[in-house]
């Protein structure tokens, strides 16, 4: 009897033994197939992953917005002390450059245009009638104690004399502090924008106080391209950082034939402030966007890319500063940012990122009265900051919003006239 169960008991033994590596396979197997976790793993999870979620645990910071510093929505505030001549079109302050801090206040340099007419468009235009809002424009710039009530303190420069660059207009300004001394970089127009397109260079102007009085470098600083090249007609929105130890500036252009006008950002680089930049070999370095907004982040440099392109509404990283990637999808991001940027000139290795700037809204009243205001925006893109408001991922519209991104005459005759 006792042989009897101990044969038994051998058998059920080695019988659960020999089942073993099936159970455990078995839970591993059902382990790798069971679905998706339902608490969102905070890193990338050892098993099998589509693109889509390969990409949410590699392409960005975090796994969702909240967990993601170079993402942010923006919200936005009218500033008092502008004038506007009951935005008849006669006045438009546009393309405001990067704020500085100094002397206790607030700096912001901008396009500002005065003209007896809004734009008429280049065909009308004359020594006196804009062709287009930034046109027969000077720059000028204000102060702020608090960033939403500045003063205007009037013109830091502007038209030089004929021949010099910039005769037509001065626009698109923005500011560098290197080495004690201030530079302001502007488009220099030499002809009437819209005669052949919006072609200009970029000059320089300098002075030992933000509160000018600037002295013009009188000499293009940043050229056309060559003949052929993507840039060799405008070389717009100059924007400069310190970075690396070297003047990082960056760029847009448009080209390609119209109707199709493309617009791409450049980066040139230089030792010296009034040069010379040297161009960068991989330029165009960000492949859509408009006017230009970076700042130092971590060890890179992040961009607001904005308005045109594939990726238009996209947060960009590059580490080195040159080769970006999106790091974040938004909306309703600022148009011609200028971002308060604490580090954007001491070099940092460690750049903290922005929270406040300048922005601007063009043709706010109509084509007949063209004219841009100047807003402030705000967000959250600082390792010094968690607002948890600003890292939501929709925005509630009223229903007018959309009403008034309606069909045009032409779709709704294709919609009307195509058979069911
Ligand atoms: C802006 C900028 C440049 C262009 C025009 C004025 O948005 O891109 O400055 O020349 O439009």
């Amino acid at each position: 009897m006792l042989l009897k169960k101990s044969i038994a008991s051998l058998i059920l033994f080695t019988f659960v033994i020999a089942l073993l590596p099936v159970l455990s396979f078995s839970q591993s197997k059902s382990k790798s197939e069971k679905g998706f976790p339902f608490i969102l793993p905070d890193s990338k999870p050892d098993r099998p992953l589509s693109e889509a979620l390969k990409r949410n645990y590699e392409a960005y910071i975090g796994p969702q917005p909240i967990d993601n510093e170079l993402y942010t929505q923006f919200k936005y505030t009218e500033l008092k002390g502008f004038d506007y001549n009951n935005h008849d079109g006669t006045i438009s302050r546009r393309d405001p450059s990067k704020v500085i801090f100094k002397n206790g206040k607030y700096y912001v340099w901008y396009t500002y245009r005065h003209t007896s007419k809004p734009p008429q468009g280049a065909a009308l235009s004359n020594d006196t009638i804009p062709s287009a809002d930034w046109d027969l424009s000077e720059i000028w710039y204000a102060t702020s104690t608090d960033g939403f009530t500045w003063e205007e303190q009037g013109v830091a420069i502007p038209r030089p004399p004929k021949p010099h660059v910039g005769w037509r207009s001065v626009s698109t300004t923005d500011i560098l502090e290197w080495k004690g001394k201030y530079y302001l970089y502007y488009q220099g127009f030499m002809e009437t924008s819209g005669k052949r397109g919006d072609d200009c260079p970029v000059a320089v102007s300098y002075a030992d106080s933000p509160d000018g009085p600037w002295t013009p470098y009188n000499k293009i600083v940043i050229p056309n391209g060559g003949e052929g090249e993507w840039d060799q007609f405008s070389i717009h929105d100059p924007y400069p950082i310190v970075y690396k130890g070297k003047i990082y500036l960056y760029y847009k252009s448009d080209f390609n034939k119209q109707p199709n006008l493309v617009r791409m950002q450049g980066l040139a680089i230089a030792d010296n402030p009034l040069g010379p930049f040297k161009k960068h070999p991989l330029n165009p370095v960000i492949n859509s966007g408009h006017e230009t907004t970076l700042f130092p982040f971590k060890s890179g440099m992040a961009a607001l890319v904005i308005r045109d392109g594939n990726e238009h509404n996209t947060i960009q990283y590059a580490e080195d500063g040159v080769n970006f990637k999106i790091a974040a999808i938004t909306e309703y991001l600022p148009i011609a940012g200028g971002p308060y940027i604490p580090d954007a000139f001491t070099d940092t290795k460690d750049g903290r990122g922005i929270t406040w700037g300048i922005s601007h809204l063009t043709n706010v009243t109509g084509w007949d009265t063209n004219h841009s205001v100047l807003l402030r925006f705000d967000c959250d893109l600082s390792q010094d900051l968690h607002d948890p408001e600003m890292k939501k991922a929709h925005v509630y519209l009223k229903p007018e919003f959309y009403y008034q991104l309606g069909l045009s005459k032409e779709q709704k005759e294709r919609i009307l006239n195509t058979k069911r």
